[in-house]
């Protein structure tokens, strides 16, 4: 049989094969197009790509359980118990169907003409992209009681499909290693990052073993002496209604059970959960065929018309809004809701500035009538909970109008009363946003001394009174009252509320491009740090998309020698740079417990010169984790808020 395929492969080796190669050279020459990007979202997306062709094999029925590997070099490997990729010859290709999968842009599925594809990376480009941009990759398939192997580098097969062995089970492994040539950024996998991912799955796609194991490093286990590799296992059996759980771990709810429907409108398999909690945001996050959809779309447009309806028919029907004197906005709904909507659609059209927004315009009516059946009968059949939750919006929209006038303060203000810039700000001279910086810094005295090191052409400091206000439990109008929190939105120059959207953030007259978090390095100056990051996430969430927020990291050691100077961020650069200078002899090392401590000139030289400072971006990888967590880091549980502390804080050791 496989002498067989030789022969009608080399025979057809023309057309097709320059093709492939030609299409495997785009995504070489331009990977971002295909993988967004080539840092480590991008390194990444590619464990995430071949996980999606397992999961549609589970979602087929075919498959329970994928494990992901990550492997002592980096390399990853994915392993599936479904039917494994078939590896007979395709006749029109002339080549195995494994090689088309492997090779051929957007193939991935095509053949099997029977299967409903619905998951699918984000760009839906497929595993033969993970080829392209692999130094190496091998597939291994288990089949037909054989084992079938096949290598390739840089996307190029190094022979045909070859038989390996003999086998009693079914399914597909896929081990590759990304280009180091390509991902210049970094070719290291982040456990938590493809933890969070595969977690998402599990709870997207119930009744789905997934596990992954991190073989770089043994750890030991408790209350044993043998090590073991760090490893997960994750599945749910209850999906979206675990996930709401999961999401809302730390809040408080509102009622006893959460709402939930799975249900299949027009083929269109549609899952819902949501529990409404004591807090303030809403923290919705939707999905399409496993993708985040963060823009929303017509199925977050339904999620919305199907609660917004129904809700304010039982209220009205049940003569609940009688002594309210003015309107309810739709967002009244969702303050304190926590949901995941998941629907999944065999042709997706994808829409927005980052091609998570869902365009099918039939989804809209689809959504929005599971919502309101299965919210309808909730209500009916638990009034309480039913009145606890009107009662929840009518709360909402008093706040609201209460807000939106601290609000029109903080408008007015900006308006008038001059340049309406807050007195603390020492200003740049450029006006010109995409070049101009804002540090927010920690108390008044590092805010003297960042005044007087900076750059005043295109650097402003806005010093900020010890711990801001904690956004994650205020109401709205305290947010919009607090000084602090005003001189943010003034000196940034945005402005928030049209007439359509209460919420929605105007960032035209953005004055500066980047807004840069500087506060001491040590515990209370990352809590401030958080603080801050809160407020943006929750009421600037568009300005930390667009990559606006960074957070300064200034060093933590001085060490010198006579003249010699070295600033160091952590302990090893810090016992190098002993090592180096003096053998341990004469050499003094200082560490830096504030911004304080340091004066002017070095402030500039370690945190603020864009040539040697070293800036983090503050980016949102998963809403739904980065929502968990902050409302878990600024909620009122101290256990869990301890744990993170304790497994992530770097600055732990540098205050006892
Ligand atoms: C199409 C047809 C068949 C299997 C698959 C695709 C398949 C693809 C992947 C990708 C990762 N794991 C996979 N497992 C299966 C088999 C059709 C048949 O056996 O009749």
């Amino acid at each position: 049989m496989i002498s067989e395929n030789e022969k009608q492969a080399a025979n057809s080796y023309s057309a097709e094969n320059i093709q492939v190669l030609e299409g495997l050279e785009a995504v070489r020459k331009r990977p971002s197009m295909y993988i967004g990007d080539i840092g480590q979202r991008g390194l990444h997306h590619l464990v995430y790509e071949v996980v999606d062709n397992s999961i549609d094999e589970a979602l087929g029925g075919y498959c329970k359980n994928i494990d992901v590997t990550i492997n002592e070099d980096n390399s990853i490997t994915v392993t599936d118990d479904g039917r494994g990729i078939p590896t007979d010859i395709m006749q029109k290709e002339g080549k195995s169907a494994l090689e088309v999968v492997l090779t051929v842009l957007h193939a991935g599925g095509k053949f099997d003409k029977g299967s409903y594809k619905v998951s699918g990376g984000l760009h839906g480009v497929g595993v033969s992209c993970v080829n392209a941009l692999s130094s190496l990759l091998i597939a291994e398939i288990h089949r037909e009681g054989k084992v079938f192997q096949q290598e390739y580098q840089y996307g190029i097969p190094q022979y045909e499909v070859k038989v390996a062995g003999e086998s009693n089970r079914t399914g597909t492994t896929i081990t590759f290693k990304p280009d180091a040539t390509i991902f210049t950024v970094t070719t290291k996998y982040d456990y938590d990052t493809l933890a969070t991912r595969l977690r998402e799955l599990a709870f997207l796609n119930k009744g789905i073993h997934l596990t992954l194991t991190d073989k770089r490093e043994q750890e030991e286990s408790e209350n044993e002496t043998e090590k073991h590799y760090r490893s997960d296992h994750f599945y749910s059996e209850s999906g979206l209604l675990e996930f709401v759980a999961f999401l809302d771990g730390t809040r408080e709810k509102l009622t006893e059970k959460p709402i939930y429907l799975e249900t299949e409108k027009t083929g269109l398999p549609i899952e819902v959960a949501m529990q409404y909690n004591n807090g303030f945001s809403e923290n919705v996050h939707s999905y399409v065929n496993n993708i985040n959809t963060i823009e929303g779309g017509t199925h977050l447009s339904g999620f919305r018309r199907g609660l917004t309806t129904t809700l304010k028919n039982f209220a009205e029907k049940n003569g609940m809004l009688a002594k309210l004197k003015f309107d309810i906005d739709p967002a009244d709904f969702r303050e304190g809701l926590t949901a995941v909507i998941s629907v999944k659609v065999g042709e997706p059209q994808f829409e927005g500035q980052t091609k998570t927004k869902l365009g099918n315009s039939e989804v809209t009516a689809s959504v929005s009538q599971a919502v309101s059946m299965a919210l309808d009968n909730y209500l009916e059949e638990n009034p309480k909970d039913a009145k606890q939750i009107i009662d929840k919006v009518i709360l909402a929209a008093t706040a609201r109008h209460a807000a939106r006038k601290a609000r029109e303060m903080v408008q007015r203000k900006t308006v008038m009363s001059g340049s309406g810039l807050p007195g603390k700000l020492a200003d740049c001279s450029d006006r010109d946003p995409s070049k101009c910086e804002l540090y927010l810094v920690e108390g008044d005295s590092a805010g003297g001394s960042a005044k007087q090191g900076r750059d005043r052409m295109f650097q402003a400091i806005l010093p900020l009174r010890g711990k801001i206000l904690n956004v994650e439990k205020a109401m709205e109008h305290k947010v919009f009252e607090s000084d602090e929190i005003r001189n943010i939105f003034t000196a940034l120059g945005v402005t928030i509320g049209t007439e359509e959207d209460s919420k929605a953030l105007n960032l035209e007259k953005l004055r500066y491009h980047k807004i840069i978090i500087m506060t001491d390095a040590d515990v209370d100056g990352s809590h401030i740090a958080t603080l801050i990051m809160t407020f943006f996430f929750r009421h600037m969430n568009d300005l930390i998309k667009r990559g606006h927020l960074y957070i300064a990291t200034p060093p933590l050691y001085l060490v010198s020698k006579g003249k010699e100077k070295r600033y160091c961020w952590n302990d090893t650069e810090r016992q190098q740079a002993a090592e180096e200078m003096g053998k341990g002899k004469n050499v003094n090392v200082q560490r830096y417990k504030g911004l304080g401590e340091m004066n002017p000139e070095q402030l500039w030289e370690t945190t603020m010169n864009p040539t040697n400072r070293i800036l983090r971006q503050v980016t949102i990888d998963n809403a739904a984790e980065a929502d968990r967590i902050f409302s878990m880091l600024m909620g009122d549980e101290v256990p869990p808020r301890r744990e993170f502390i304790e497994t992530h804080a770097k600055y732990a050791n540098i205050d006892t």
